[in-house]
């Protein structure tokens, strides 16, 4: 059964405002000097297409290899209402080969200055620096991998704020001393307010993330459902001579400056060294629903924070020993804690098979058994409730929840059709339609978040039949990004991510 339970907003999606204005191609068989950059006559180079655009338009990127031996400049800026868009083409993905590029500290292979980009579906190769350098502020980068750069992947600093990092991958980046070149870092002087979404790091010469800083201080960074492993391990498998850390959460040699992150629902594993850093950050940090396994040390944090600044660390579990946290850190439900008990058979699978490998078509993180909690642990709807959407009657311990049918909700013989569908459009302005089915009739709830964990809308809250259910809603009021919408019904939950884009 299908219904739509919202009319008037959907006779408002018929006026959606007609944004893009030209869209420019670039193709590897294209011409910078002749060509107009047409579907069917392409540019050659994404610089060209960079020199026509405007606010609003779009470059699509044809698929194959693009050979560059200079940066890539993006300096111009957008604003909220009319963004810039530089894509792989749909259904095809550009590699943006720098490898004829010298190693030099300058010779980056995307320079990011400009704001209000969307940058989404490119992989970037040997760049003789990082392999892309962001500097801008509200830009989005989606659905990208870095590899073999001679430094950082993707850097944020000099100011860079406001960005969203949307599913990416970093790895095999390494410098030629190997102790700088880290996955993902948001470093030195960085900007305040960036963001981290299921990316991946892993065999980075360096660190997976870093958040050390030089000069900037008391500024704040979020990262969610990060998977980051094998860091200070090189592409050859043999160890690096960097510092082989997973989340540095901070740190600033002898200077005290503070880097307040937050982190939830992130994965270390198999680093070297340390899993969750703090290297001498004395900023406040927050650790919700994080997982520590195998590395050199799973969890680090034991230096005393700067006056006023507090340690959190809320639903984390390890498996094998947890490391050092201080004493002055608000603790509760971790799994190092009474009465829990951690082994492996609190886990449906400690094989890392299948971590490397390929994401969703929508750049989601793959489904893997890996660090899932196995039916019967402990572990399960143990944790505290610190906001973050759950399944079951409470939050379950470590970064994945999972869904087996316990006590409360024991519907074994009912159909499992529980399914919330990818909103369409996405991204969307202002108005999108989301669709789920449930199993069974009952309360149910639609609601939206912003990355913070706010809730900023609430779609549908009312008894509902079972059966397929289409909703419209239109976000009125809110800045462009990413938000999450959750369906909640019958004791089972499910969140999807979608982008709204001015
Ligand atoms: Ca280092
Ligand atoms: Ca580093
Ligand atoms: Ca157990
Ligand atoms: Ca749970």
């Amino acid at each position: 059964m299908k219904r739509l339970l919202s009319c008037a907003v959907l006779m408002s999606a018929i006026a959606f405002p007609l944004l893009a204005q030209t869209s420019y191609f670039v193709s590897t068989s294209g011409n910078d000097t002749t060509n107009p950059g047409t579907f069917d006559f392409p540019f050659r180079t994404i610089p060209r297409a960079i020199t026509a655009s405007v606010a609003g338009d779009t470059i699509y990127v044809r698929g194959g290899t693009h050979s560059y031996n200079t940066t890539i400049n993006i300096s111009k800026q957008g604003s909220d209402t009319s963004w810039f868009s530089l894509l792989s083409y749909p259904g095809e993905r550009p590699f943006l080969d720098f490898s004829s590029m010298p190693i030099s500290g300058s010779l980056r292979g995307i320079s990011l200055s400009g704001s209000y980009w969307r940058v989404k579906g490119f992989d970037i190769y040997k760049a003789g620096d990082n392999g892309m350098h962001l500097r801008g502020h509200h830009n989005i980068v989606e659905f990208c991998s870095f590899l073999e750069n001679n430094d950082t992947g993707l850097q944020l600093s000099n100011g860079a704020a406001d960005n969203q990092i949307i599913n990416c991958d970093s790895y095999f980046n390494v410098d030629p001393g190997q102790g700088n070149a880290d996955g993902f870092a948001a470093k030195l002087d960085v900007g305040t307010g960036n963001y981290f979404y299921g990316c991946r790091a892993w065999q980075n010469s360096d660190d997976g993330y870093d958040g050390y800083l030089r000069p900037s201080n008391d500024i704040t960074t979020t990262l969610e459902n990060c998977w980051i492993f094998r860091n200070g391990y090189l592409k050859s498998g043999l160890p690096s001579t960097g510092n082989g850390n997973g989340f540095k959460l901070g740190g600033s040699d002898q200077q005290n400056l503070m880097h307040n992150v937050i982190l939830k629902n992130c994965l270390a594993f198999d680093n070297r060294v340390k899993g969750f850093d703090q290297n001498n950050n004395k900023g406040s940090m927050t650790l919700y629903n994080c997982t520590g396994y195998r590395n050199g040390t799973n969890y680090s944090i034991s230096q005393a924070l700067a006056a006023g600044k507090v340690l959190t660390v809320v639903n984390c579990a390890s498996l094998g020993p947890y490391g050092s946290i201080g004493a002055f850190a608000v603790q509760s439900t971790n799994s190092w804690l009474s009465p829990f008990f951690v082994d492996a058979t609190d886990f449906v699978s400690i094989d890392t098979m299948g971590v490397r490998g390929p994401r969703k078509p929508d750049g989601n993180l793959p489904d893997l058994p890996f660090m899932h909690l196995a039916q019967g642990s402990d572990l399960i709807d143990s944790g505290t409730d610190v906001g973050l959407p759950f399944i079951g009657s409470a939050p379950d311990l470590g970064c994945f929840e999972s869904d087996w049918p316990t006590s409360v909700d024991d519907n074994a013989n009912v159909p499992d059709v529980f399914a919330l569908e990818q909103n369409y459009p996405n991204p969307f302005n202002p108005s999108t339609r989301i669709r789920f089915t449930i199993p069974v009739a009952g309360l149910s709830s639609l609601r939206v978040y912003d990355v913070l964990g706010r809730e900023v809308g609430v779609v549908l809250n009312e008894q509902v039949p079972s059966g397929t259910h289409e909703m419209d809603w239109e976000a009125v009021g809110l800045g462009s990004g990413v938000y999450f919408y959750k369906l909640d019904s019958g004791g089972r939950s499910e969140v999807k991510k979608m982008i709204l884009l001015h």
